[in-house]
């Protein structure tokens, strides 16, 4: 079957935006993605019709609201293949989800001197949550090293891993360079040490179907709004056995069973991670999302994000003095280039000129810039409504720029 682009591009009301009279070319999809109609009519929907407070009233719009609150995680389990609902926590995005896991498992089963290994290609939120909880217990943090190319070093991975390592925590896909880490790999080798394995989706989970039972994966985090839904809802996936041995992360309403003033009990998975609260429309809106790619279809998305790169790494190979930062053989629908002589936020900016939306920074991956000695890469970063077109557009506004600006 043909790829439904037309179709893909008229249910993303955004992509008929003018920007400074000049149709939008959003390739900023890795920062966060447009929502399709479908999402935005659910929000309207509920609030229109359904919304209450959830878990907490027996009144009808009560009821209903928690009703789609909770179909919501029954799609997130189906999404992604989780055993149970249980297993499927709402936070408020991939950030949220590490510091969890961090200030859960990690204040009870990291002592002074165990050791956690990420990787040199990891987003900030997964390297200063996992800093602080060193600092507070004394522990250490291990960085397995990358290849130029952007490529995980796997025998100094390997060799890092001994009876100190009580977690490895790895971006599934890396944000600054596009690298998708081989997991399998990493978690057969982990728990061949018992050492259980957290896996960053943030990047991972818009672009390829995701199996957390075939991965084995101990705990997978993303964040809704690089899946097509609300900011404000993220996932934490943790295996069963390990949440329930996990004590809570926040307090209040919701995640109690009984309180009194001398002591309170809690409540079952996943509401003793849910404290207060949730972002109701978020979480029913990111179940809007997930119906939405069902209908696309994952492989059929993954397949079309990976013609998109190839086109466009083979387009950008032929400018001369654009440097490709980060290329991996495995690699997912990101773009990071620098340009000779002229500064990412300066490309950035011009090729906002002419509609164009790309990332110009660090991309929170600090680590990242200073391995490749870059203060900052320009990012293209491609979603399941990109056209080659689109990349056209971008090519010819990269070399207008070394025109202007020269090598
Ligand atoms: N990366 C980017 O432009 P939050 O902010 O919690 O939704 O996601 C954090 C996060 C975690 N891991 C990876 C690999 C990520 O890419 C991100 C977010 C955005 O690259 C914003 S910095």
């Amino acid at each position: 079957m043909t790829y439904p682009i037309e179709k893909i591009r008229a249910d993303f009301p955004i992509l008929n935006e003018k920007i400074r009279n000049k149709p939008l070319v959003y390739l900023d999809n890795a920062a966060s993605c447009q929502k399709p109609q479908a999402v935005i009519d659910s929000l309207v929907h509920l609030y229109s019709h359904d919304y209450a407070n959830v878990h907490r009233g027996v009144h009808t719009l009560s009821v209903r609201s928690t009703d789609l609150f909770e179909a919501a995680r029954e799609k997130v389990k189906t999404f992604i293949n989780a055993q149970s609902e249980k297993e499927i926590v709402f936070v408020r995005g991939a950030t949220d989800a590490v510091n969890l896991v961090a200030q859960t498992y990690g204040k009870a089963n990291i002592h002074t001197g165990d050791e956690i290994i990420i990787t040199a290609m990891e987003h900030h939120s997964n390297i200063v949550p996992w800093q602080m909880l060193c600092e507070e217990k004394g522990a250490i943090l291990k960085v397995a090293p990358m290849n130029l190319e952007g490529e995980l070093l796997m025998p100094e991975f390997e060799a890092l891993l001994n009876a100190k390592t009580k977690l490895v925590s790895v971006v599934h896909m890396s944000n600054a360079l596009g690298t998708i880490n081989p997991v399998e790999i990493i978690i057969e080798l982990a728990h061949a040490q018992n050492i259980p394995v957290l896996l960053d989706g943030a990047q991972a989970i818009p672009h390829m179907a995701i199996d957390v039972q075939a991965l084995d994966c101990d705990f997978y985090v993303f964040s809704g709004h690089k899946l097509y839904a609300p900011t404000g809802v993220g996932v934490l996936y943790g295996k069963q056995a390990l949440l329930e041995a996990m004590p809570p992360y926040q307090g209040g309403g919701d995640m109690i069973r009984t309180v009194t003033f001398e002591k309170s009990t809690y409540a079952g998975l996943p509401h003793k991670f849910e404290a207060g609260t949730p972002s109701i429309a978020e979480v029913i809106g990111l179940g809007a999302a997930i119906d939405y790619l069902n209908s696309i279809g994952m492989e059929a998305i993954a397949t079309h994000e990976a013609e998109l790169l190839a086109y466009a790494t083979e387009q950008a190979l032929q400018i001369d003095g654009l440097k490709i930062i980060g290329e991996a053989k495995e690699k997912g629908g990101i773009l990071s280039f620098t340009l000779h002589k002229i500064h990412p936020h300066d490309i950035g900016t011009m090729l906002d000129s002419l509609g164009i939306a790309i990332r110009a920074g660090h991309h929170c991956a600090m680590p990242v810039m200073d391995f490749y000695k870059v203060p900052a890469t320009a990012r293209a970063s491609f979603a399941m409504y990109n056209t080659k077109a689109e990349i056209d557009v971008l090519m010819s506004g990269i070399r207008n720029l070394i025109a202007m600006f020269g090598q």
